[in-house]
């Protein structure tokens, strides 16, 4: 098709809206909390994004998280090329797949066997069902405001109250599907152990985001993931980090390296993919092998474990694991945060930086937060004239005040500049 002929972004969206519900393969991208009309993107490279018509962006959405290596590292295209040339899915083990479990199990010392699946949804969604196999319990604890993907019993809203049982936070959701999830609010240990005294021998797990990245970055308090592993053990209650975002992104051994906590079970994806359709959850021998077809417990998933994913995630893991480049996301981390620190600073307005390594979010009118509900009083009107003018100053942030924007290696202090005065400019 001749250049002249290329539909534009305009033209893609309509096209899209036509067959695709809101035009997207997931809501968030659809700039509903933001407004504008999202771009329809073309091609991308390192740490930026060209759309339909040709406008650059500095990324900074990175397909919200994977791609800690910027797009289309060299490393991961050449390692995608071998694997394309050797088959795309055989519907049995390869030795790619063994390589990047062995490198995860190297990695988390939490984690001695892994099952790959397909998202980060299927990741959470069979590891509850493995950690109630395992302790022959029901209920399940969740955080207000943390995200683990869309299997029913994690769309839980929080009711009224500190540590409410679930209401269904969609239609569609049977009101059976949540009878058994609790809310709590996050980095409240008094809830959670309220909870455990309460009911504890009902809790089959805690899963938790370590450092939370849905209701905007939000990080642990001192002590709660420690206090967390403390309590679940004493009521034989399974912890499950909900690492997805955070695994080999905060550190080269995630949260749990960070914190020195070590869960029962771990989910993952997104890094571990290299941009591919990825998830996996991990754990002790004993929980694992309760899994088909060794145990009991079905899981199952025509391209889990697929060698192009493995792949990819195999190369940015060796990528990685020099651990140099965590010390870079950390400087560049530092010098962006301190860049919109700065200019909210400047212009007199209240913000909240929350930063883990390289994901961070500037929460815009308040001063701290700690938890979902002062997420929640952040000013999302002033978040999405920002994001307005980022995008005007050729700037891709995540579209919602309650997501976390990332850094690659691939980012340059030019890219870094123009977010600081896009966010500037919209404050
Ligand atoms: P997926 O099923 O979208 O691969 O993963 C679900 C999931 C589970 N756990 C955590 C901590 C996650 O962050 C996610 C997915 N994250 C969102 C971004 N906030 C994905 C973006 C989207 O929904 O399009």
């Amino acid at each position: 098709m001749t250049s002249a002929a290329r539909p534009t972004s305009a033209e893609w969206r309509e096209r899209a809206e036509r067959v695709l519900p809101g035009g997207v393969s997931s809501p968030v991208r659809a700039f509903a909390a933001v407004g504008g009309d999202p771009p329809v993107i073309a091609a991308a490279r390192g740490a930026h994004l060209v759309d339909e018509d040709g406008v650059d962006y500095a990324d900074f959405i990175l397909a919200y998280g994977p791609h800690i290596l910027g797009h289309g590292h060299p490393a991961v295209l050449a390692a995608l090329a071998r694997q394309l040339a050797q088959g795309t899915a055989f519907g049995a083990t390869s030795a790619v797949e063994v390589q990047l479990a062995e490198r995860i199990v190297a990695a988390m010392p939490a984690i001695e066997m892994v099952r790959f699946v397909n998202s980060g949804t299927e990741a959470t969604m069979s590891a509850l069902r493995l950690a109630r196999a395992a302790t022959g319990r029901d209920r399940v604890v969740k955080c207000a405001g943390a995200y683990h993907g869309h299997a029913d019993a994690f769309l839980a809203a929080a009711g009224s109250g500190v540590a409410t049982l679930g209401i269904p936070g969609s239609p569609g959701v049977p009101v059976a599907a949540v009878a058994d999830t609790i809310v709590v609010p996050y980095n409240d240990i008094a809830a959670v152990a309220a909870v455990l005294d309460r009911e504890g021998e009902r809790v089959a797990a805690i899963i938790v985001e370590p450092v939370a990245g849905n209701m905007g970055c939000v990080l642990p308090r001192p002590g709660y993931l420690q206090a967390l592993r403390v309590l679940t053990a004493r009521f034989g209650v399974l912890l499950i980090f909900d690492e997805v975002m955070t695994g080999f992104r905060v550190a080269w051994g995630g949260t749990q390296e960070l914190s020195s906590v070590q869960p029962d079970l771990t989910c993952l994806g997104k890094v571990i993919g290299g941009g591919l359709p990825v998830g996996a959850f991990g754990g002790s021998r004993a929980l694992m092998e309760r899994l088909a077809p060794t145990g009991d417990v079905y899981q199952a998933g025509t391209l889990s474990g697929n060698p192009l994913a493995m792949a990819a995630g195999c190369a940015v893991l060796d990528e990685l694991a020099s651990g140099v480049v965590y010390q870079r996301l950390e400087e560049l981390g530092s010098v962006l945060a301190a860049g919109l620190s700065g200019a909210a600073a400047a212009a007199g307005v209240p913000c909240a930086v929350n930063r883990a390594g390289s994901m961070l979010t500037p929460f815009i009118g308040v001063e701290t937060v700690d938890d979902y509900a002062q997420a929640g009083a952040a000013d999302t009107d002033a978040f999405a004239r920002i994001h307005r003018a980022w995008r005007a100053h050729g700037v891709l942030w995540p579209p919602s005040q309650f997501e976390a924007g990332f850094l690659s290696t691939a980012h340059v202090l030019d890219d870094l500049d123009r977010a600081v005065t896009g966010f500037a400019a919209g404050l």
